[in-house]
């Protein structure tokens, strides 16, 4: 076995990610924190930035980078009150850039903290009952659960899954009470002792989706595990499990690849569900590569195990066996725009958030008008695997209330008369912030996205909801590998052009065309166009057709 990697040692000697943080901060000559704690304050969940617009004018006059900081919270299947809304909303002006990013995985982020203003940040998180815990790292991240409220009769109890999941594997350190909240540091260090993730955490992050068919809305199978509900008879039966999915590839390193979870197993009861979970991660945890990290995910564990073996030392660790996988179709991916009625008879209101940038803007006042709706707390905030925000709760006598809010501030035509491909549309964040991003992403897209309309309205096809995802690199943050379009950052106004992804969630796409611009971007896409208005079959996607066409 080679040689740990060094944010292995980082992490061992961190005493339970503490590292020296406290050090860190009181260090006023710079803006940015130790070394070693950029890869501890993960767990913490914030990392360090710098605004990569202002490198060169700072790098002349002789300036050190402009550090800050980006912190994410932790929410479980998404969910905010209209209090706590009203708090990040305070917090963003105060402490941020005033923007609030929605992420593709259900959470809110704010970019640009300053260094001295963390802990008042994190300070009133904490008094809205919010926190960043895990949220980066390598680590259980943000658990995922569809954010539809009227997907299913069984929304709310298959929701709770996501916060006993989260519980579940939460580390139990208390460096974060301690660092950010000033509490009392623990005499008796046993207290925090962790069987779970010991001392050495994670070989990588760890994330958990879980879908509620038809609909596969949290992307289920990219994630590391991926839980379906299945229902039979208005009633949860359990989950199917899947394991080892994960859309991250490295450029020009084969070895890396984006995969989708494999369905190993069915369990019928909370308890087995909860012990499976727990003992995937000890799977990875024991058998995950901790040398090198671009092989580090459960991913890789997985095929190196083989899939059998996995299964075989999953129910060696639980102590009972799965079930065989039940059936389950999922028809749909996408949010359900507009209003619709849940099933208890209220309301909600899916609205369009191009990219998961809450802000005003020329086109509307989507910052202002979120403000005016949790003033009223009529309605819940759930955010989407697909950046976008769904309002809840709504009694049909307060409907109109809301209703006026988002036609006053321009929300409800940006998101009723925006084309149907921009509504299935996803970028990851990459410039200015994102130190990996190769080419830009959610400040790009929505005026590539101008440019297609005109040629998909040119072939009749404004009525099919093609989903395009664009990240600024390899990553794949926006899942841009699991899209009928994929635009994937090779260099700067370059991408990878990825096509033949399925509409649901199961199938990945595959390259295209490498390395091109957007001229070149468009003039592929024209004739592919034009090729799926004449040719395709009854029903057929682009992205299937484009399956059928090249193999
Ligand atoms: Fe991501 C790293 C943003 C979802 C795969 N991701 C990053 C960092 C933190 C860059 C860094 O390491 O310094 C980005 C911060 C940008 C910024 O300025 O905010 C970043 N990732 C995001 C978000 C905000 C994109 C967005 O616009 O919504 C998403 C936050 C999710 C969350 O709330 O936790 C986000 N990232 C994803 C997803 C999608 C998902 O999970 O469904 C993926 C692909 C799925 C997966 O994990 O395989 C993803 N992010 C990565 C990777 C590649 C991991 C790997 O296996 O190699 C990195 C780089 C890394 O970890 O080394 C990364
Ligand atoms: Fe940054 Fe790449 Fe993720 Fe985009 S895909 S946010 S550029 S790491």
């Amino acid at each position: 076995m080679s040689d740990k990697s060094a944010i292995e040692k980082i992490k061992e000697a961190s005493e339970h990610l503490r590292g020296s943080l406290k050090e860190s901060l009181q260090d006023e000559i710079t803006g940015a924190i130790r070394d070693d704690d950029q890869a501890v304050v993960k767990f913490h969940g914030m990392y360090m930035q710098d605004d990569r617009d202002r490198r060169e004018e700072r790098a002349a006059k002789r300036l050190e980078r402009l550090y800050s900081y980006m912190i994410r919270l932790r929410l479980p299947g998404g969910l905010l009150t209209p209090e706590q809304w009203l708090a990040v909303y305070d917090v963003a002006g105060e402490y941020g850039t005033g923007v609030i990013k929605i992420t593709s995985r259900q959470t809110l982020q704010l970019h640009g903290i300053l260094k001295s203003e963390i802990k008042p940040t994190i300070q009133a998180f904490q008094l809205a009952k919010l926190d960043s815990i895990a949220t980066c790292g390598d680590i259980n991240r943000n658990v995922l659960c569809s954010s539809h409220p009227g997907q299913s009769p069984l929304h709310a109890e298959i929701f709770s899954y996501a916060d006993k999941i989260s519980r579940l594997l939460m580390p139990k350190t208390k460096a974060y009470y301690e660092i950010w909240l000033d509490e009392e540091v623990l005499l008796d260090k046993k207290e925090e002792e962790d069987p779970l993730y010991q001392e050495r955490y994670l070989p990588r992050k760890f994330k958990i989706g879980i879908a509620i068919p038809p609909n596969n809305d949290v992307d289920a199978l990219a994630n590391d595990i991926g839980l379906i509900a299945i229902i039979e008879d208005e009633k949860l039966k359990g989950f199917n499990i899947a394991v080892g999915g994960g859309l991250s590839s490295t450029h020009g390193n084969p070895e890396t690849y984006p995969r989708l979870a494999t369905v190993i197993g069915f369990v019928d009861t909370e308890e087995k569900l909860l012990k499976a979970v727990y003992e995937v991660v000890t799977i990875q945890r024991d058998f995950g590569n901790r040398s090198d990290r671009k092989r580090a995910r459960l991913k890789y564990t997985l095929d190196t195990m083989g899939v059998e073996a996995f299964v075989k030392e999953l129910e060696k660790r639980t102590g009972f066996s799965l079930e065989p996988a039940k059936p389950y179709t999922f028809t749909s991916r996408g949010d359900y725009y507009g209003w619709k009625q849940s099933v208890d008879g209220k309301w909600h209101y899916t609205l369009l958030v191009e990219n998961g940038r809450i802000t005003d803007d020329e086109t509307q006042a989507l910052k202002t008008a979120l403000r005016e709706v949790a003033l009223t707390g009529k309605a819940l905030f759930h955010f989407t695997c697909t950046q976008n925000v769904i309002l809840s709760g709504v009694a049909e006598a307060d409907k109109p209330v809301l209703d006026e809010i988002l036609v006053r501030f321009g929300v409800k035509a940006k998101t009723e008369e925006s084309s149907l491909i921009r509504r299935n549309a996803m970028a990851c964040v990459a410039f200015p912030t994102c130190p990996l991003a190769l080419a830009e992403a959610q400040r790009y897209l929505p005026s590539l996205i101008d440019k297609i309309e005109p040629l998909l309205a040119k072939y009749e096809l404004e009525k099919e909801p093609i989903t395009i995802r664009m990240t600024g690199c390899p990553n794949g943050c926006a899942r841009s590998y699991a899209a009928e379009i994929g635009l994937v950052g090779t260099a700067y106004g370059k991408y990878n052009l990825q096509l033949g992804g399925d509409r649901v969630g199961e199938r990945l796409n595959a390259i295209y065309k490498e390395n091109i611009g957007e001229a070149e971007i468009l003039a592929e896409l024209e004739p592919l166009f034009a090729a799926y208005a004449t040719n395709r079959k009854t029903g057929e996607t682009f992205g299937d057709f484009m399956l059928r066409r090249n193999g």
